[in-house]
């Protein structure tokens, strides 16, 4: 095969840069290592920013978001049951939408299907070589058969896990992280909201946050121990502590549980998040723990910056967006990550804490939620910060 961007995995950032290049004329094959089935049931994020929202509807994607989608212009911060309205249409004139990841991977799979473009699922054992030349190979199994794609640009869209990362030579990259000694325990249920806004609740016991997916489904997540075992967590245990995090200024209804998990809770980038002629964009380069829901925003503004030095490159012979990538990304993902780590920092009970910890802690929270500036800084970094 021949192509001229080679796009590895078929997430948000891969899936949305093969649109945008389509936009620009420019060709490209996705390969994805899960079936379509996988994809289409992989419960993740549920949150867009403003212009996140936007630029779906630009690239003709938007039309069941339109509909489906839940804008909401504001969310709740709740302190030991007291909750504080940050009213983002007042604060900064923007809103976030509500719109589960998996419905945006199933309108952009259906876009790329309509656009004729080759979308491969279930390949095996992919390797990509000669990434410093001008003519760099991925390698796959396919249907049990050898293939290999022949391109311009290999791009790394292919998550955390993913193998795009790693093949880059030992040296080149360096890795800038940080653990964090808590996870989250996440259910989805049959249950109504308990208000038409998120709560992101801090607690003396822990953190917990209510959000949804439509007004019959809700999405709740509490603070658990890094390593708890799900085995240790009877839907009795979930509802029973969540009424204790969230139920004291409004009415928790139950529901059915229709999924639970734990997520380990991590900040990660690696930089330079470009090697030759390989470009890294999303999970594949960074990670930030969900408090802020900035991992898929962040996969969305990697691939509009790929694909507007990729469109320089082919019309006008111009590589100076190319070779700036990585900074220009980096710009908005340290700052994203800074966000993260601070709304992480803020919400949760940590471990190691000290009794002047808490009481800083519980200070920070009385100053955001009583300050209009501060409610406008969390608003604006929370509804995303311009992209240029
Ligand atoms: P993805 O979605 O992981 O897609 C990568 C794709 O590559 C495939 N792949 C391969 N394909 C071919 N060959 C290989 N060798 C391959 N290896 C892997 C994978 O199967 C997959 O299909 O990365 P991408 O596109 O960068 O998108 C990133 C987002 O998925 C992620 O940042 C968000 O889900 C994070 N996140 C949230 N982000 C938000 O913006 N708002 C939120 O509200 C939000 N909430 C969340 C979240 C993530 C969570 N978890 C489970 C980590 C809530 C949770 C609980
Ligand atoms: C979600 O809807 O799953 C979600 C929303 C906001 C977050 C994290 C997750 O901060």
């Amino acid at each position: 095969m021949r192509t001229q961007v080679g796009i590895i995995g078929a997430g948000p950032a891969g899936l949305m840069l093969a649109r945008l290049l389509r936009l620009q004329g420019i060709d490209s094959v996705i390969i994805e290592n899960r079936s379509e089935d996988y994809i289409y049931n992989r419960i993740r994020a549920g949150l867009m920013e403003h212009w996140t929202a936007d630029l779906l509807t630009e690239v003709g994607v938007g039309a069941r978001m339109a509909r489906e989608g839940l804008p909401h212009w504001g969310i709740n911060i709740g302190i030991n049951g007291e909750l504080h309205r940050l009213d983002f249409k007042r604060l900064i004139g923007k809103r976030v939408t509500i719109y589960g990841q998996q419905e945006v991977v199933k309108d952009l799979v259906e876009r790329r299907r309509a656009d004729g473009g080759d979308l491969l699922f279930e390949v095996d054992n992919v390797t990509v070589h000669e990434l410093t030349s001008e003519r760099p190979k991925i390698r796959f199994t396919h249907d049990g058969k050898d293939q290999a794609i022949d391109c311009d640009f290999v791009a790394g869209c292919d998550g955390f896990h993913g193998v795009c990362r790693p093949s880059i030579p030992d040296g080149v990259v360096r890795v800038f992280e940080r653990e964090y000694p808590f996870g989250w325990l996440g259910i989805l249920s049959e249950s109504p909201p308990p208000d038409h806004e998120l709560i992101y609740s801090y607690t003396d016991r822990g953190f917990a946050l209510y959000t949804m997916r439509s007004m019959s489904l809700a999405r709740l997540y509490l603070q658990c121990d890094p390593d708890e075992d799900i085995a240790n967590w009877p839907d009795a245990r979930i509802w029973e502590e969540l009424h204790k995090r969230l139920g004291g200024a409004r009415t928790l209804r139950e529901g059915k549980i229709l999924q639970k998990g734990i997520t380990p809770m991590r900040s990660f980038v690696a930089e330079p998040m470009q090697y030759g002629r390989l470009l890294l964009a999303g999970d594949s380069a960074h990670i930030v723990p969900p408090t802020g829901a900035k991992g898929m925003n962040l996969a969305f503004s990697d691939v509009l910056f790929m694909s507007r030095a990729l469109a320089a490159f082919y019309k006008s012979r111009r590589s100076d967006l190319l070779e700036g990538y990585s900074a220009t990304c980096l710009r908005r993902v340290w700052k994203a990550q800074r966000f993260s780590w601070w709304m992480t920092q803020i919400m949760h009970r940590f471990p190691e804490e000290t009794a002047f910890d808490h009481r800083r802690q519980l200070a920070e929270l009385d100053y955001l939620t009583g300050s209009a500036a501060a409610s406008a800084a969390l608003a604006e970094q929370y509804a995303g910060l311009p992209l240029d």
